[in-house]
């Protein structure tokens, strides 16, 4: 029997919207759902070949216990119940700190993954959370919160109004325009407005597929972007060139930041960065005089040690020159569910973590604490650990460390669709539910939608009968654990008593679950023309549903800073940046002359759907790309191996020489050479290309974000003999 479901793609935030057709449940195409009338434009082949994924050969149907070196297939009450006795176990030696969780990347696609676990973490009482977030967007989320109020504060892109698109380290011809935003066919936007006059500035020390259609290009030196962006605010402070009104009405910090620049040398930041002054200052000057214009911030800015500074002074490009809530600006979008107004209800006490007494960022601690965290004894050590949804060991910084510190747990949980490598140690692999087999409502990312858009994205097949959504995994440890969910008292029993009534009553919905926490997000969500939403209209639109049109003019109340303005200049951050002014120019360390940048590729999505049959169909793996200069200099040609060597690491990969890089910078691109194993047939483990991050010291992070060098670590480069 063969049918058609409506559904989106939960692969990036793009959220393209799909037509899936599903033959005996088995789904047999994917295309994009042309109806949708939001989120389609960005479809790609990850979204097509999304099915590959469910069908993977070595896929994880049963929950897995290691015996030796193995793995036996075990029902679920016996691994709930070994998993729940042994992280209790850990709890009395230890404390509730002793259960630690590791929750990446695909985890924030369902947001009953993210309230349940939350709930069982509650239940549990420990601080040990490691996220993503802090190899990725802690530095939007600590500036949102100083200059906004709100970690979740993101305001989104006004793109057909936008006359100057200043991009900066984003490349998104390939990642789509999302990050923390969701804002479909973006790019194609982007040159439409480009095609009507509009002028795009990408700034990126690779020549990438964005900036070959850019008007200028800005190839900066890695990591140096505050220096830039300084300088741009600098111009346009000095020559007067700001919103006079958002700087005394809408902002408050704006004589800090003149302070600041007052004590900056524009030759000085243009000799950090390494772009000439007179183009920053016509840059800065063009931008200022744009009707409509925005800076958008992205991994490339956020990835380095001056990530937060830089990420700082986009905003404030925006803040000053009137670009806040302002047609082809940043809006702020209210969307149909308040989660910024959400987030604040909830009260999280301040944890500093135990070994480094950092504080936590986005209620989590940073991944580059977690190995000594896990190796180094005392009170709070974490002895039992669960990774949801991520590869920690092949995303994060120095993963041979981290691989090193999760082979010595007493206890290792995965879930996930496939064995890879933050997985090899794991004494329990628990099969999780892919999201063609799971429904899931757009809520959460309400905000973050450039229109006011709701979807409801309906499962497309049943999963294989012993695979579970994480949802269910968390509340049956909860349960087994005798620890209350949500640390509300008398909640796992009533949560038992609705599923014996649903048994009884064979009435499945009866028992609580996320649909009941969906239909009350929609019961009190926002009013659109004049009334709330019913779940049948959420039903009744399997394309999605446009609320309404854009509205500018809801900044100002949505911020939650205590006096509702922006602060433009929170003290830390000017004090960093004061300390990177006094510093010296960045010079590479003796012995480690070239900069290590990064890529993504269209057909890849971190370090997971690389392995799959239909996506880089013209050879797997990744290379390392060098300047023709550099190249002539060590002696390299195309094809050639190499090897690039750090303080922490080395790996071994082909030479493809191009200009495509700033010379002095070489590229590899990011989650390849994770190994994926087949705990059920016991074959050998198949990998493509090498882990690019085993080169990157965890050591060493913004103080402000506690994010790594992702993308400017400092290596060494040679021929390789064979
Ligand atoms: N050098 C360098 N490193 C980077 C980056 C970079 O630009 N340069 N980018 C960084 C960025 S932006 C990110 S977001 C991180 C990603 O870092 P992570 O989130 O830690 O890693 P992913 O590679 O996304 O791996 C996700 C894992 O989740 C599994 N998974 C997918 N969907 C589900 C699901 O629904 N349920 C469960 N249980 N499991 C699921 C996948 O099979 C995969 O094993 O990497 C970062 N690392
Ligand atoms: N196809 C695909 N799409 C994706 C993803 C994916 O893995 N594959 N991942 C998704 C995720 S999790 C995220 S977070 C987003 C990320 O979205 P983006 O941040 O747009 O990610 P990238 O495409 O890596 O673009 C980052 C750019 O920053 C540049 N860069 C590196 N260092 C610097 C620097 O110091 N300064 C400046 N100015 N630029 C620098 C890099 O060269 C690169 O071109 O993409 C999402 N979309
Ligand atoms: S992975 Fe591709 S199809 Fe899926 S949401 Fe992102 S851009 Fe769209
Ligand atoms: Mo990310």
């Amino acid at each position: 029997m063969s049918k058609t479901v409506y559904t989106f793609c939960r692969y990036c935030l793009a959220s393209c919207g799909l037509e899936v057709t599903v033959n005996d449940n088995r789904v047999t195409k994917i295309a994009p759902d042309k109806q949708n009338p939001h989120s389609w434009q960005d479809f790609c082949a990850k979204g097509r070949t999304a099915h590959e994924l469910v069908e993977h050969p070595r896929r994880i149907l049963h929950p897995m216990r290691r015996v030796g070196d193995s793995y036996v297939e075990a029902t679920w009450d016996e691994a709930i119940s070994d998993i729940a006795a042994r992280m209790n176990a850990a709890i009395q030696a230890g404390g509730p700190d002793a259960v630690g969780v590791y929750y990446g990347n695909p985890s924030g696609f369902s947001s009953s993954n993210i309230i349940f676990m939350n709930g069982w973490l509650d239940a549990i009482g420990t601080h040990s959370r490691y996220f993503v977030g802090s190899v990725d967007q802690n530095a939007m989320h600590v500036v949102a919160a100083a200059m906004y109020g709100s970690i979740l504060m993101a305001p989104v892109s006004d793109i057909d109004n936008c006359d100057y698109f200043l991009l900066v380290g984003t490349n998104p011809a390939v990642s789509a325009w999302n990050w923390l935003e969701t804002v479909p066919g973006g790019w194609r936007r982007a040159l439409a407005r480009q095609q009507q006059g509009a002028t795009i500035v990408v700034v990126d020390p690779l020549r990438t597929e964005s900036a070959e259609k850019a008007d200028v290009h800005l190839a900066v030196r890695p990591g140096l972007d505050w220096a830039l962006l300084l300088a741009m605010v600098k111009v346009i402070l000095d020559e007067g060139l700001e919103h006079r009104g958002d700087c005394t009405e809408l902002a408050t910090g704006v004589d800090d930041l003149r302070a600041l620049v007052a004590d900056a040398d524009l030759d000085d930041l243009a000799a950090r960065c390494d772009i000439a002054r007179d183009r920053i200052e016509r840059v800065a000057r063009d931008f200022a005089a744009a009707r409509g214009a925005m800076v958008v911030t992205r991994t490339g800015v956020s990835l380095h040690l001056t990530g937060t500074v830089a990420e700082w002074l986009g905003h404030v490009l925006n803040v000053i020159t009137g670009r806040m809530d302002r047609p082809g600006g940043r809006r702020y979008e209210p969307g149909y569910v308040d989660a910024i107004r959400m987030s604040a209800m909830v009260k999280t006490k301040p944890h500093h973590s135990r070994l480094l007494g950092r504080e936590m960022v986005a209620g989590a601690h940073a991944l580059s604490e977690l190995p000594d965290e896990i190796t180094t004894p005392g009170r709070g050590q974490i002895r039992a650990m669960l990774i949801n949804c991520g590869n920690p060991v092949v995303s994060g910084p120095d993963g041979a460390k981290l691989d090193r510190a999760l082979a010595d747990l007493d206890l290792l949980v995965a879930i996930d669709f496939v064995q890879r490598e933050s997985h090899r140690h794991a004494h329990w692999l628990l099969p999780a539910a892919h999201w063609l087999e799971r429904s899931d409502l757009l809520a959460f990312t309400s905000n973050m939608h450039d229109e006011p858009y709701l979807h409801y994205g309906a499962k497309a097949v049943e999963p294989p009968p012993d695979v579970r959504q994480e949802w269910r995994i968390f509340t049956d440890l909860a349960i087994a654990m005798r620890r209350p969910l949500f640390r509300a008292r008398g909640l796992n029993g009533f949560i038992t008593a609705t599923r014996a009534l649903a048994r009884l009553t064979r009435k499945p919905e009866l028992e609580f679950g996320p649909h009941w926490i969906d239909r009350l997000v929609v019961a009190t969500g926002r009013k659109f023309n004049g009334r709330r939403i019913k779940w049948r209209d959420v039903i009744s639109h399997p394309h999605g549903w446009v609320l309404g049109p854009r509205e500018f003019g809801h900044f100002r109340e949505a911020l939650r800073t205590d006096d509702k303005k922006v602060h433009a200049a929170p003290p830390e951050f000017v004090a960093r940046a004061r300390e990177l002014l006094a510093g010296p120019h960045p010079e590479p360390p003796v012995g480690y002359p070239f900069q290590l940048a990064n890529r993504r590729h269209r057909h890849s999505m971190n370090s997971w759907l690389n392995d799959l049959p239909g996506l880089h169909p013209a050879g797997k793996g990744n290379d390392v790309v060098i300047h023709p200069k550099d190249a002539a200099d060590l002696g390299v040609t195309d094809g050639d191996l190499v090897r690039i060597i750090s303080p922490v690491g080395a790996i071994e990969l082909r030479a493809v020489v191009n200009d495509r890089p700033r010379q002095g910078v070489i590229i590899v691109d990011h989650g390849w050479g994770s190994r994926v194993f087949d705990p059920r047939g016991r074959a050998e483990p198949i990998v493509y290309g090498a882990n690019r991050n085993l080169l990157i010291d965890g050591g060493p992070v913004d103080p402000l974000s506690q994010t790594s060098a992702l993308s400017s670590a400092f290596v060494a480069v040679e021929r390789a003999t064979s």
